[in-house]
């Protein structure tokens, strides 16, 4: 199946919109137990379920007509449309034209830290889907969205909802079955902080990254057995509120992610030196009694987890530490 075919199934009948724009918000995900590695690359179907946790900050994106060309907009800066990141939100909004003569006209605005290494895939398709739900009348579900916005990006799949989110990877070839929802815990004591140790360009992407690390890694065949033992301890953790067990299977699940990709050929290694240093600083602090772990994603930079109670303690050690509020 393709993604206009798999579209066509939630969509049954391209229509022209029914306003004259559309404007939507989503939020940023941070994985807990994350996602790495599909098993159909057109779909965006994972090998695994993961779950994060939803941020306050996001993506405002509005969507409107435009008569003779697609036209992107970035953070008030207009883009040119052959560069990635344009060719791919086209990409997406092609799937939805209703016919050969309309065009997009897509500004869309990061609320989120620059250069802060968090993915803004995941926002940025989700609020692109809200707005061309509104745009277009839709009046989809919340699970039909998500499954929308992982044709865009996986992570977008979490990005639909507030609190604590599983994306169920699913079996069905069709991907029908592979959509986020949101679990019934509700933990606001919990904080996350992002350690900026870096704000270069990254030397793999994502998604590439992935791919070869299910390619390449003899590791990944440890990774969906990893991930279920881990899926289970973190639920453990948020509906008991046992931060301890939060914060070493998530830590324990990032580094795992990172060593299936390490043992990838040609090996991937997105940690600086800097990041060793910041992840040796956090063992120290937690020797020395402070309640604090460390999550990575696909970049050189940490997110700290702990507990509101410590926040200034936290702060205090580490200045720069750009505090998330969770929702
Ligand atoms: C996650 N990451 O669970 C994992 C952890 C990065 C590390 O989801 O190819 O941008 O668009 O489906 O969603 C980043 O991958 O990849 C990601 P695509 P995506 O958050």
């Amino acid at each position: 199946m393709n993604k206009q075919q798999f579209v066509s199934s939630i969509i049954k009948e391209k229509k022209q919109p029914a306003h004259s724009e559309g404007s939507a918000f989503a939020p940023v995900n941070i994985a807990l137990v994350k996602y790495w590695g599909k098993r159909d690359q057109e779909l965006n179907l994972p090998v695994t379920n993961s779950l994060s946790f939803t941020l306050s900050a996001g993506t405002h994106t509005t969507i409107s007509l435009n008569d003779k060309a697609n036209a992107i907009w970035l953070n008030d800066t207009p883009l040119t449309t052959d560069s990635p990141f344009s060719k791919r939100l086209i990409q997406f909004c092609d799937l939805f034209r209703p016919d050969d003569h309309t065009f997009f006209h897509v500004k869309t605005t990061n609320d989120i830290p620059t250069g802060a290494g968090l993915a803004s895939s995941a926002s940025g398709f989700a609020a692109l889907t809200l707005a061309l739900n509104a745009l277009f009348d839709w009046n989809l579900d919340k699970k039909s969205l998500s499954l929308l916005a992982r044709i865009g990006s996986g992570s977008a799949s979490r990005s639909l909802f507030d609190g604590f989110v599983e994306w169920h990877a699913g079996s069905r070839s069709d991907g029908l079955d592979s959509f986020a929802e949101r679990l019934d815990v509700k933990w606001q004591e919990l904080s996350l902080g992002l350690w900026i140790l870096s704000s270069e360009q990254k030397p793999i992407d994502s998604r590439q990254a992935m791919q070869s690390t299910v390619e390449e890694s003899t590791l990944y065949t440890a990774w969906p057995l990893k991930v279920e033992k881990d899926l289970a301890s973190i639920k453990k953790a948020l509906f008991s509120h046992d931060f301890a067990l939060l914060g070493a299977t998530s830590e324990n699940n990032a580094l795992a992610m990172h060593a299936t990709m390490i043992a990838s050929w040609p090996p991937i290694v997105y940690w600086l030196e800097e990041s060793l240093r910041a992840m040796r600083q956090v063992w120290q602090w937690r020797k020395e009694g402070l309640q604090v772990y460390f999550t990575m994603d696909a970049g050189p930079n940490i997110k700290l987890l702990f507990l509101k109670k410590d926040r200034d303690i936290i702060q205090n050690l580490v200045p720069s530490l750009q505090i998330m509020n969770n929702q």
